[in-house]
């Protein structure tokens, strides 16, 4: 069996919750004693609440603060010479071009025609490489270039209706 990603996160999984159980169980066994009055416990316990939701805000504001730098907005300007191409959803069916430019940035401007649709783009390996909501009276603007040549599929990606499963159309890349 290949290790995909999508394995390597199962198994981080797995551990994580067999720690999470062992945890637990532990945590059982060790509340086997006497029993403690509540006036007993309360203080220690909200200065533990405390000291917690303290620890946890300041570890939140870091890693916000620390990951900032790598959000993706930054870097969605578009090229002023990127071609637009217009894609359209409608029930129950995408209108794409038949063909598109291989590792070229494009801009793909996506509407619907009656209610709103999710266009999911997957590359010949099935892998998806875009998806942006289709809303009608409105054009989304979905910044990309297809790095692969090949056959690509388009899926719809929001429940739009009784032949939302039907909702694929293809467009290759060359
Ligand atoms: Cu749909």
């Amino acid at each position: 069996m290949r290790l995909t990603p999508e394995l390597t996160i199962f198994g981080i999984f797995l551990m994580l919750s067999a720690v999470a159980i062992c945890t637990l169980v532990a945590i059982a066994f060790a509340a086997h004693g006497p029993v403690v009055a509540q006036t007993a416990v309360q203080s220690p316990g909200y200065r533990l609440r405390r000291v917690w939701f303290r620890g946890l805000a300041i570890i939140a504001v870091v890693g916000f603060l620390l990951s900032l730098p790598a959000f993706p907005y930054h870097t969605r300007s578009q090229p002023a010479s990127s071609q637009h191409h217009p894609v359209t959803a409608l029930q129950f069916a995408f209108v794409v071009p038949p063909v598109l430019p291989l590792d070229t940035p494009i801009v793909l401007d996506v509407t619907a025609t009656d209610v709103n649709h999710g266009v999911g783009i997957y590359d010949p390996d099935g892998r998806i490489v875009a998806q942006v909501q289709a809303m009608p009276g409105y054009t989304n603007s979905l910044p990309l270039a297809l790095k692969k040549p090949g056959q690509y599929t388009v899926l719809c990606m929001e429940y739009c209706g009784i032949a939302h499963h039907l909702m694929r159309a293809t467009f290759e890349v060359r």
